[in-house]
């Protein structure tokens, strides 16, 4: 199940090929809808204010409903893109954005927005992962949902990370767990977009319903697969499964997960043991930088060398990890449907094995 996405953010179109889809999935124009809603531009004041349209046209790999087995190319028409706001910095290089080693890499610079660098390409990754999600589901009892962990300083409060009330995620614009924090985080929302600065978050994925087996065991672990899947997302820089780097200050008597008849007693190891899923409730967190478009003046290089100041006007996210909750769901979809359907091709014939442990009563966090 392979993915490749095209456009840039201020051309006519972006869009996406999908290869591998095994055929004979329904699928129309309307099943995307949701998931692009859940991550679009322009929703509430927290977000960028543009205002995408992210309707999808299935243009092949689709007949009478069903897909067909061969390639499926979805195509968005950019509605709302609107380059002149990067005149200013067209030949200049934002601080900590990609526009410098873009300019390094390729030695020309696309001055619509942010090109191929910018999150619209995101875009294209849930509508793939629409695909992904839908087999996962109906084949397998999959479900990927994912929430927000942290932004900038702030932790959910009140809330049980191994029962998540997910009608309080959706209800919310931060997809935060903790329900009676979310006017809390509208208040630290409005003053840092006031202040023209930005912050970094958390989103946390939690795939249910995966059987033990998916993975490769060297080339291709899950876990591998995952992080590199993940670590693809615009402004990521870091990505944990499990207890991830909490695992270094464990104990191994700790971190181990013990196995009984009646289920694992716990999940530190985050669904996966030596690259293959254990049964258990796959576990990512993946952390969001400060977006690097910013409304606060810096000195900073254009492309001769010299030093100018730099101010981003536009419409930009103060925090794109606001909106990365359902692309960090796609992306953890994508590699699951991907392994499910690449152990099915070696593996087909074995299992269940016996004896096979219930998935976990409960998932335990350091
Ligand atoms: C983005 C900058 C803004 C966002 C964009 C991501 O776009 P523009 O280039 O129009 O200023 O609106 O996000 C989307 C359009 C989207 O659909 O996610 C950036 O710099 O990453």
């Amino acid at each position: 199940f392979a993915v490749t996405t095209f456009g840039e953010s201020h051309g006519p179109a972006i869009g996406c090929v999908v290869d591998g889809c095994p055929p004979g999935l329904a699928l129309s124009a309307a099943d995307f809808a949701a998931d692009l809603s859940r991550r679009a531009t322009g929703k509430t004041r927290h977000t960028s204010a543009r205002h995408e349209a992210d309707e999808v046209e299935i243009l092949s790999g689709v007949f009478e409903g069903l897909t067909t087995g061969t390639p499926i190319a979805l195509l968005i028409r950019n509605t709302d893109a609107r380059s002149k706001d990067y005149a200013a910095i067209a030949a200049q290089f934002r601080p900590g954005h990609a526009d410098y080693t873009y300019w390094q890499k390729y030695g020309t610079r696309d001055p619509r927005g942010g090109g191929r660098s910018s999150a619209r390409e995101t875009t294209m990754r849930v509508a793939a992962a629409v695909i992904a999600r839908k087999w996962l589901r109906e084949r397998h009892g999959v479900e990927v949902r994912g929430y927000m962990s942290q932004i900038g300083d702030v932790v959910p409060r009140d809330w049980n990370p191994d029962a998540i009330d997910w009608a309080t995620v959706e209800a919310n614009p931060f997809f935060w767990p903790d329900a009676g924090q979310v006017p809390e985080l509208e208040r630290f929302m409005d003053a840092l977009r006031k202040s023209g600065d930005s912050v970094g978050a958390r989103v946390d994925v939690v795939a249910t319903g995966v059987p033990p087996g998916w993975g490769e065991p060297i080339y291709g672990k899950l876990d591998g697969e995952l992080a590199a899947a993940l670590m693809s997302i615009n402004a990521v820089k870091g990505v944990e499964i499990g207890d991830g780097f909490a695992a270094v200050a464990q104990k191994g008597s700790v971190h181990r997960d013990q196995m009984t008849p009646a289920g694992f007693l716990s999940n530190h190891a985050g669904g996966v043991l030596g690259g293959i899923s254990t049964g258990q409730a796959l576990r990512c967190s993946t952390a969001f930088k400060p977006t690097s478009s910013l409304r606060l003046p810096v000195d900073g290089l254009d492309t001769r060398g010299q030093v100018v100041e730099i101010v981003t006007t536009g419409r930009h996210d103060p925090c794109v990890g606001i909106r990365a909750t359902p692309i960090c769901e796609a992306m953890v979809a994508l590699v699951l449907i991907d392994q499910a359907l690449r152990h099915r091709a070696q593996c087909g014939d074995v299992g269940p094995v016996e004896p096979r442990i219930p998935a976990e009563p409960g998932v335990s966090r350091p």
